[in-house]
């Protein structure tokens, strides 16, 4: 019994931009439930998170935007999606903004002795408020969940860390900050970027990302940024960055996660209406999504 759990998370406070809170309604307005439909045995759409319309505040000490919100918030997701997988679910999260990956990870993890990550991001959301360049927490989820960060993200969920380096792989990554390219090489993350992307194929990238994750965890986790799509395929996103992955190479990617079988969660992050043309973007993930989970072309 194939069962699906949609649930929300409405949050813009890991950035700056506003919008990206309405991302799971445009999603939802793209079909997602119709989608979907034909491919589980039950579909339960849980709703949103209740994440409100709290005021901007930037923590004194570390200088990072929201931070006890944010915290706070992903604390209510990461038990949504938990109770999700208790109850023999595949979690599907809809964004808001990629900050909401603390807490889909810290419901997920717990259920995986290896849990892998798939990031397919044009960043690294590998900072931490050492690193980064805009006190955004948008901008560290990864390196969060790795345990690395300010305490009050790392240990939501009470328990860290979430996901080990050598688990991991980003694929489309075009726009690295310094300190997020000593964190890679420090702790040995694989990476493919646009370069290998361009030199490979996305064929053989997600051949070798299935190959690199199967025999070394019980579990995958999609965390899809919609901007690591290039902007003229998805450009309802805060933080586009030119020279990405094509609409057509990250259905193939979908494809071939979805023939490999090791995907067990996933959450679309990014999509912001406002920005957006004509819901474009939120209708680009909701296809992605029907390929990921099974829609066959023939
Ligand atoms: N690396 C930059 C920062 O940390 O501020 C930009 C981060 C963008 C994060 C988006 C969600 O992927
Ligand atoms: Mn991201
Ligand atoms: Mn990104
Ligand atoms: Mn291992």
């Amino acid at each position: 019994m194939r069962k699906l759990k949609i649930i929300g998370m409405p949050m813009d406070l890991g950035q700056m931009r506003r919008g990206v809170d309405m991302g799971p309604s445009a999603i939802r307005y793209a079909g997602v439930y119709e989608r979907l439909q034909n491919l589980f045995d039950e579909i339960i759409d849980e709703g949103d998170i209740p994440v409100g319309r709290p005021q901007v505040e930037v923590d004194p000490e570390s200088n990072l935007r929201n931070l006890p919100l944010i915290a706070e918030k992903t604390e209510l997701l990461a038990e949504k999606v938990d109770q999700a997988i208790s109850t023999g679910s595949f979690p599907l999260v809809l964004g808001g903004d990629h900050s909401i990956a603390i807490g889909t990870l810290a419901g997920i993890s717990k259920h995986y002795k290896n849990l892998g990550v798939i990031w397919y991001d044009a960043h690294g959301d590998l900072n931490t408020s050492e690193t980064s360049p805009s006190g955004n927490i948008h901008g560290m989820p990864l390196a969060v969940s790795m345990g690395i960060g300010h305490e009050l993200l790392v240990n939501v969920g009470n328990y860290a860390p979430k996901v080990k380096p050598e688990h991991i792989v980003l694929i489309g990554a075009r726009a690295l900050d310094d300190g997020e390219k000593e964190l890679i090489k420090e702790k040995g993350i694989k990476v493919f970027t646009m370069h290998e992307i361009d030199l490979m194929g996305m064929a053989k990238v997600m051949e070798e990302t299935i190959e690199y994750l199967k025999d070394k965890t019980d579990g995958v986790h999609l965390s899809l940024d919609l901007d690591g799509l290039d902007p003229n395929d998805a450009p309802g996103v805060g933080t586009p960055v030119i020279g990405g992955i094509s609409y057509r190479e990250s259905h193939l990617a979908m494809e071939l996660l979805a023939e490999s079988k090791l995907v067990t969660s996933a959450e679309f992050v990014e999509v912001n209406p406002i920005l957006d043309e004509k819901n474009k973007t939120a209708t680009l993930a909701v296809a992605l999504m029907g390929s990921l989970l099974g829609e066959k072309l023939l």
